[in-house]
């Protein structure tokens, strides 16, 4: 195929629809029949599917690094409006990341309004915007080095929140209705700190954050067990995060990072406990193997993925309360190309919804009353091992976007018309991005 293509050209893709279409339609027929003798119609699956939209992390388009080194990739962007054209084409092969969550100051521009006019021409709205008061920037007063909104001096503490709340003000000019609050802040020695006054400094900070909030908007606040403090993190757990969510107010919800847990945690049931409480304010969604929180969606533990989403369309199905999850990934890339990596792992989310909607979830319910554990675990076992892929290539196609995203993207051409545009500019050699 040529390699040159604009790879959102609506007419580019599809043509490279075209040869894909017959096949997909008789795996689409062949699922729709075996669905429909389940009582399924694969037709309102193809809906809700196409409903379901992640945001992309602007930081996620970078290739990312370790502690121990950074790669570049080519054509990487070089700054957020570069972002957003990466994240467009993202979003017009898969129809599946409508928006972008920003970090600042990483993202910072001098030009926020020219910044949303570019989405919207992109096609790409803002989702929560993420403060980082986890770093120092250059010309920055005070340093961080010692935490930030729990800091133990108050000019710094002072500092961390009035960073907040000018990112409140940016999401504001960018039309984003959350700021993520996640903080590196904690100790690495028993000692350090005073567990119990870290945190009531954080949930002082955090109130004058909330109190900040326009009147539409919520506070997220993202626990993480550990890194970059080693020993004990102020909001290392749900537990944490939940008590300062119901101190501070209706407005301020719990984030749920899939990384940022021990592992072999029960992260589904963490989902089921703040779905109970009402606070379940959104995900980053990655994978994770180890002590690392940024691998791709549902590379490592996919059942884990579905058995998260099965918990939220269960509780979708039972129309709790104040339940719109924010959806958006957080992943950090070191060996793909970054397009590919969040294409796949958007891909991944809707694998895991479509599955979780095609639960029996009347039979289920049957074998949990009668205690039949084996049955209802192979109701689970059924959905999950049901192939959903023509549902998602169909949602796809319906919309404009790609068959296979993926083949789309490499055919284009537009990682190396990136690197021709974009010459490497001078980066840090490690970190997360
Ligand atoms: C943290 C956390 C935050 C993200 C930073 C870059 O581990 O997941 O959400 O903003 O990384
Ligand atoms: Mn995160
Ligand atoms: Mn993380």
């Amino acid at each position: 195929m040529k390699n040159s293509a604009d790879p959102r050209d609506r007419n580019y893709i599809a043509q490279s629809n075209a040869p894909l279409q017959a096949v997909l339609t008789s795996e689409y027929d062949a699922l729709g029949e075996s669905l429909q003798r389940r009582g399924i119609r694969i037709d309102e699956i193809v809906r809700a599917v196409s409903a379901f939209g992640v945001a992309l992390p602007s930081w996620g388009v970078g290739t990312g690094g370790t502690r121990f080194a950074r790669f570049a990739g080519p054509g990487e962007p070089r700054n957020v409006f570069e972002k957003l054209e990466d994240c467009a084409v993202i979003h017009s092969l898969t129809g599946a990341t409508p928006r972008v969550s920003l970090h600042l100051p990483w993202d910072r521009t001098d030009d926020f309004a020219a910044l949303r006019e570019k989405a919207g021409g992109l096609g790409l709205g803002f989702d929560a915007v993420n403060s980082n008061t986890f770093q120092d920037q250059a010309n920055q007063k005070l340093s961080y080095k010692f935490g930030s909104i729990t800091h133990t001096d108050p000019a710094v503490r002072r500092q961390a929140i009035e960073h907040n709340i000018d990112c409140i003000r940016i999401g504001q000019i960018l039309g984003s209705k959350a700021l993520t609050l996640w903080i590196g802040d904690g100790a690495n020695f028993p000692g350090q700190q005073h567990l119990v006054h870290a945190f009531e400094r954080y949930l002082d900070s955090a109130a004058e954050i909330y109190q900040a909030l326009p009147a539409d908007w919520r506070l997220l606040i993202e626990h993480k067990m550990y890194e970059p403090a080693f020993y004990a993190t102020v909001i290392q757990d749900w537990g944490s995060s939940l008590m300062a969510a119901q101190t501070l107010g209706p407005k301020a919800f719990c984030l749920v990072d899939l990384g940022h847990h021990a592992p072999n945690v029960n992260i589904e049931m963490i989902v089921a406990r703040l779905v109970h409480a009402q606070r379940l304010g959104g995900f980053h969604f990655n994978d994770s193997k180890y002590g690392d929180d940024d691998l791709d969606t549902g590379s490592i533990e996919p059942y884990r993925l579905f058995l998260v989403f099965n918990e939220l369309v269960d509780a979708e199905k039972r129309r709790v309360a104040s339940f719109q999850p924010a959806h958006m990934l957080d992943q950090s890339h070191n060996v793909t190309d970054p397009i590919e990596s969040l294409m796949g792992s958007a891909i991944e989310l809707q694998r895991a919804y479509a599955q979780a909607l095609i639960v029996d979830r009347e039979a289920l319910s049957g074998y949990q009353q009668d205690n039949d554990a084996l049955m209802a675990t192979q109701t689970l076992k059924r959905a999950f091992t049901t192939d959903v892929e023509p549902i998602l290539a169909r949602s796809r196609l319906e919309k404009g976007a790609a068959i296979d995203p993926i083949a789309t993207y490499r055919a284009s051409g537009y990682r190396a018309g990136c690197a021709a545009r974009r010459p490497a500019a001078a980066r840090s050699g490690s970190g997360i991005v």
